[in-house]
């Protein structure tokens, strides 16, 4: 990782990499690139940070400035919610291979083996789910919100009845979820059908081998200081920001 945060990797890269979703990112915690190419990820190494170096995980930066999704959501949440929250999956995530990886050469305590691998579990799947949530947005007018167009629309209407039935299962799933977590859509790719699925904390409830597309993070840090316990309301304020644009590229890249 570099201190420019720029996605400037080449179609062909792009095209190579796409694929999986969360699933395929978490792969790249070994830290072997050949895994990562057998393994592809919508997200690049340079998306989640990946020093290959350092073997560790860097906190990208926000991919707009904090005030950006304004008034929708406001500068102060996306700063706290990306310096320090999505921070510290990161700094959880490092802890935790690093850990592991001190099991592995004996000077780890082995009996903490299932504490670590928890630990890689939450922190690793929720820095994937932060970096896809940031990407997942855009300024409302300029690539946020409105309705999806192409093959990622006629694909919602095939399995949802229309993007206004989805719309509406998505907006329920996400103001339900029990407690901290998060709504995806998602692609089940041996079905070959999206999904609307429900994930509490950072990891509950995946199907596994589903890949997330568009999401929304409920846990209360993404919405309290400006909607304190009204989530429904901030998941409408998520809405007039989700990035369509890139959720249906990212759709494209899955069929591919
Ligand atoms: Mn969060």
């Amino acid at each position: 990782m570099t201190t420019n945060h720029i996605r400037t990797g080449s179609i062909s890269r792009r095209d190579a990499l796409a694929g999986i979703g969360a699933v395929g990112a978490l792969s790249a915690l070994t830290g072997a690139e050949s895994l990562v190419a057998r393994a592809p990820s919508l997200l690049e190494p340079d998306d989640l940070g990946w020093n290959e170096t350092t073997l560790e995980y860097e906190l990208p930066p926000l991919p707009y400035a904090p005030e950006a999704l304004e008034p929708h959501l406001d500068a102060q949440t996306m700063t706290i919610h990306h310096d320090k929250h999505h921070a510290a999956y990161v700094k959880g995530l490092n802890a935790a291979l690093k850990a592991l990886r001190d099991i592995r050469a004996g000077s780890g305590d082995a009996a903490l083996i299932s504490h670590w691998s928890r630990q890689l579990s939450f922190h690793g799947s929720g820095h994937v789910n932060h970096t896809l949530f940031w990407l997942g947005m855009a300024p409302a007018g300029k690539g946020g919100g409105g309705i999806p167009q192409g093959k990622i629309l006629a694909q919602i209407e095939r399995d949802f009845g229309s993007f206004e039935q989805f719309l509406a299962h998505f907006k329920a799933a996400a103001t339900a979820v029990e407690g901290s977590g998060w709504a995806w859509l998602a692609w089940e790719p041996v079905a070959r059908q999206l999904l609307v699925l429900q994930m509490e904390n950072q990891q509950k409830l995946l199907i596994t081998g589903v890949i997330p597309i568009l999401g929304i993070d409920v846990w209360e840090h993404a919405y309290y200081l400006k909607f304190q316990n009204r989530r429904a309301e901030y998941v409408d304020a998520f809405v007039n920001v989700a990035n369509w644009p890139w959720a249906a590229k990212r759709f494209e890249a899955l069929l591919a």
